[in-house]
């Protein structure tokens, strides 16, 4: 790497931080079951642990995400325990997660249900999350709602969307002057037929009636395959609408595979994206990187180590790219000369630059090989096992 390309990644990498989800610690799985592991984290202590052991030894990840059921279950009356979580183990509270799909009252929806008396449910809940959120000094609340039918004709489609018009208004005006609320569309699942908020035209509309602090959420795994997923972060980053991600990857639907695993270009593509808005715009975009991953299969603290060093890796190698000689290219329609740059920088090796980077801010220089010989699995698998193997994981 010329001294140029050095320069971008060092840069790069001074601001890249990446949010973990608190649920990628627990014992999660499919519909078909759950796969236990001895070391998971079965408490919100044990979650704010791995989570602030992975900030330990990479230095990017300050913040985790909460899901108030699963995270804060007594609501308000959680927070002081966040609170002294956040300090104990050195990691923010980041985004709350209001959960607005698991209580039984939303088996035909939440702020699309057509009883009131559940919709007003859903909106209290979300108003006590905007509340406990401002308590925790936490600036995004991320809502996604599983809101949908499953069969034709059963539900009023344009009805709905004015109750979530509506409701997501009252929602903001709860927000103080520095919250955002931010809006996640997704296909399907678990509706099968219509989902309220499927894609980001509908997120895109929503967010911009219910007010200025509202932008939209993409889930890189909430989308149909082959849809080009960087076109949608360019013209929300157009719009001003991009307020965050959740960070996967996946093969088929929402697979929840980790980062960069199947399509590592696409990732690269995504941050390009944004960083070349903020080239020609010379503004920062103003945008929350999350991770949404829960792992059955793999340790889930070296999954997590491995996904966020793989979103700094492809960060680093978005920044190679010279966009002063892209943009000539461009202009002057040379696509070979433009497409290079793209593969060029894409096959750049910047793990040297990296390592060093985190060697000079007293990180390991390899996190996962640090956490492979530090101890702290064998220490928490044996603090935790019993407890992990009395769960039952059956799906019926
Ligand atoms: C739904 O699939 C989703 O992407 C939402 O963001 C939820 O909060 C999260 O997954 C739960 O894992
Ligand atoms: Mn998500």
């Amino acid at each position: 790497m010329d001294s140029h390309k050095t320069e971008r990644v060092l840069q790069a990498l001074e601001r890249f931080n990446i949010e973990i989800p608190s649920w990628g610690f627990a014992n999660t799985g499919s519909r078909f079951g759950k796969f236990l592991q001895p070391a998971a984290a079965n408490t919100v202590e044990e979650k704010f642990s791995d989570a602030g052991h992975v900030h330990q030894l990479t230095g990017i990840c300050p913040t985790i995400a909460l899901h108030m059921q699963w995270d804060l279950p007594e609501g308000v009356q959680s927070v002081n325990e966040i609170q002294r979580l956040s300090r104990a183990y050195r990691v923010r509270p980041g985004s709350i997660n209001p959960n607005l799909f698991q209580n039984q009252c939303y088996k035909f929806g939440s702020l699309g249900n057509p009883d009131k008396s559940i919709r007003d449910t859903a909106l209290q809940h979300t108003k006590d999350s905007i509340e406990i959120a401002r308590s925790l000094q936490s600036r995004d609340i991320s809502m996604w709602f599983a809101d949908g039918s499953n069969y034709p004709g059963t539900a009023n489609i344009r009805q709905r969307k004015r109750w979530f018009d509506e409701n997501l208004k009252a929602c903001h005006a709860e927000l103080s002057a520095n919250q955002r609320l931010l809006v996640e569309y997704k296909p399907f699942e678990p509706a099968f037929y219509h989902t309220d908020i499927a894609d980001w035209g509908m997120a895109l509309l929503l967010a911009r009636s219910a007010g200025p602090q509202a932008k939209v959420l993409v889930d890189t795994g909430h989308h149909y395959l082959a849809q080009n997923i960087e076109q949608i972060v360019a013209w929300l980053l157009s719009e001003e609408m991009l307020g965050g991600f959740h960070f996967n990857d996946r093969r088929y639907a929402d697979d929840d595979l980790t980062l960069g695993s199947i399509d590592p270009y696409q990732v690269f593509r995504i941050f390009h994206e944004i960083l070349y808005f903020e080239w020609e715009t010379g503004r920062p975009a103003d945008i929350a990187y999350m991770i949404d991953q829960s792992h059955n299969l793999k340790g889930k603290i070296e999954a997590m180590i491995q996904t966020v060093t793989m979103a700094q890796l492809i960060f680093s190698k978005a920044a190679v790219v010279d966009n002063a000689a892209l943009t000539e290219a461009r202009d002057n329609c040379d696509l070979v000369r433009a497409e290079s740059q793209f593969q060029d920088a894409f096959a750049t090796d910047t793990r040297p630059t990296i390592e060093e980077w985190r060697d000079s801010k007293g990180y390991p220089r390899d996190p996962m090989t640090a956490f492979r010989e530090n101890g702290y699995l064998d220490r928490i698998t044996k603090e935790r096992a019993a407890r992990n193997a009395g769960i039952v994981s059956s799906y019926a």
